[in-house]
């Protein structure tokens, strides 16, 4: 069978971010080429067959993006971004979570199936400044690229703005036997994509570019690195792109249309690979691709490009030759049955600016606005109330599970959506509908990516309930979380600046 080959977005054109009013273009910078930044892998405190410690501490730091002035930025065991992470499936993990920034954060490992509402690391679980709070869970999922940020309703996007996010990656049996290349730093690449606006002083201020449809900034990082060059010495490399970005949509292609297989999606690896020369990435979601050099020359440089603009140059250096094709075939993936007789559980995602909302309703981290029985296998139906006109394109992202895309307007799901997903972009007046189970009881939040419509209020939150064993949750309310970022900033708890709150 001829092999097919995807040269297109998929998504509804009209709706990328490109058209919106407030759209900030992509400059390509004025600085020289940077080594790309390759986040190094954290050291575990311990290690044994069955269990992982790790200590994860969020601090604050200076990092030198441009020439002059450095830039102070948080991260996680790191100035800026973080470390990057490495579970395995199967293990007991013990996470020691140490906050030394001035003001309390929360850990949210994004993509991640653990229980709700405090393991998971949303709104619920603040960890106050010069506190450690502990964390225990068995990871149980398969290989993927998932990520940790900062989640502390309503400065979710402060703080991921300011580089509270970083990269975890899940192994299993499975990936391991699989012929795709996994040498860290050097064939098997991170590429956290985001962009930043720097002021004087080569600062952030989050709150001269605030906008409530998302915040944007002038300057692509990746890593971390303006303009990056990466060194390739391997004919193929995986890499592992994570759109960490507050706002902004990724069409991603080579300079020279340089073909690529997209090989995992959020919740792993896919069925099969996808062959494609462009791909656009909406927030929070993850694609690992294997480019293939095999047709340049030693000397030869191919960019990734987004749109218009240069993000990171392939400087092709001499490799050794490798013929290794992607099987066909790459696992499977469990296409469960839905639990009969359950209803459609329908959700809209509504408004822009400062009015979005989720069925209608701003955020309440104390009320609970549905439950599903742990276990059960639940058809849902997200949908963008946007006018297709001048709508935007909202990433649907749930906590605690993965789930399938099974349709979009009752038609064909994206070639690359046959994976395992937890972020999936809803066009403007799109339906998509998704098949969702929670393998663990708990409070769960459910929200638009892009992380000023989160913060501004469009999300909610499910208990994934065990009839035989009812549970009460403590829930985080608004007023202690403002009374303590008052107390931090030495304000009054009026004077706590709420972004779209
Ligand atoms: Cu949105």
């Amino acid at each position: 069978m001829a092999k097919k080959v995807y040269t297109d977005y998929f998504f509804d054109e009209p709706a990328y971010n490109t058209h919106d009013g407030g759209y900030i273009p992509l400059v390509t910078p004025k600085i020289d080429p940077q080594p790309l930044a390759i986040p190094p892998l954290l050291k575990p405190d311990r290690q044994t067959d069955t269990d992982d410690y790790y200590t994860v501490t969020a601090q604050e730091s200076e990092t030198q993006f441009l020439p002059g002035k450095k830039t102070k930025t948080w991260g996680y065991n790191a100035g800026f971004l973080g470390q990057t992470i490495v579970f395995r499936n199967g293990k007991q993990t013990h996470i020691d979570l140490e906050n030394k920034l001035p003001e309390l954060t929360t850990f949210h490992w994004h993509g991640l199936n653990v229980p709700g509402p405090i393991t998971d690391g949303g709104c619920h679980a603040p960890v106050y400044p010069g506190e450690t709070n502990h964390i225990d869970f068995k990871v149980h999922q398969p290989a993927a690229t998932t990520w940790l940020h900062a989640h502390p309703c309503p400065s979710t996007a402060t703080q991921v703005w300011k580089g509270l996010a970083t990269m975890v990656i899940i192994q299993d049996d499975v990936e391991d036997q699989l012929p795709l290349p996994r040498n860290y730093g050097v064939d098997d690449i991170p590429l956290v994509l985001q962009d930043r606006e720097f002021h004087d002083d080569n600062q952030f201020d989050y709150r001269a570019d605030y906008d409530p449809d998302g915040v944007q900034g002038h300057t692509a990082l990746v890593n971390g690195t303006v303009n990056p060059y990466f060194d390739v010495t391997t004919q193929r490399v995986r890499l592992r792109i994570l759109d960490g970005s507050n706002r902004r949509e990724w069409r991603l292609h080579f300079n020279d249309d340089l073909e690529f297989a997209q090989v995992a999606s959020d919740g792993g690896i896919l069925p099969a690979p996808v062959y494609m020369t462009k791909v656009m990435m909406t927030c929070a979601e993850r694609d690992e691709i294997v480019v293939d050099f095999g047709q340049y020359q030693p000397g030869d440089e191919v960019t990734l490009m987004t749109d218009d603009t240069p993000l990171c140059r392939f400087r092709i250096k001499s490799f050794v030759p490798d013929d290794t094709k992607l099987p066909e075939h790459l696992v499977d993936i469990p296409d469960e049955t839905p639990t009969p007789d359950l209803p459609v559980r329908t959700i809209t995602m509504d408004g822009m600016d400062d009015e979005v909302a989720l069925d209608g309703k701003k955020f309440d981290m104390s009320r609970i606005d549905a439950r599903q029985k742990v276990g059960d296998v639940a058809i849902w139906e997200i949908r963008n109330t946007n006018s297709t006109e001048n709508g935007m394109v909202h990433p649907f992202h749930v906590h605690g599970t993965q789930f399938r895309v099974l349709a979009r307007n009752d038609g064909p799901v994206y070639p690359n959506e046959h994976g395992l997903k937890d972020t999936v972009g809803v066009n403007p007046g799109e339906t998509v509908r998704i098949k969702v189970k929670f393998e663990l009881t708990g409070v769960y939040m459910y929200h638009c990516h892009i992380i000023e419509h989160e913060d501004g209020g469009m999300m909610a939150q499910i208990e994934s309930y065990d009839p035989q064993h009812p549970q009460t949750y403590h829930l985080m309310d608004m007023d202690t979380l403002r009374n303590a970022f008052a107390k931090e900033q030495g304000i009054k708890p009026e004077d706590v600046w709420m972004p779209g709150m």
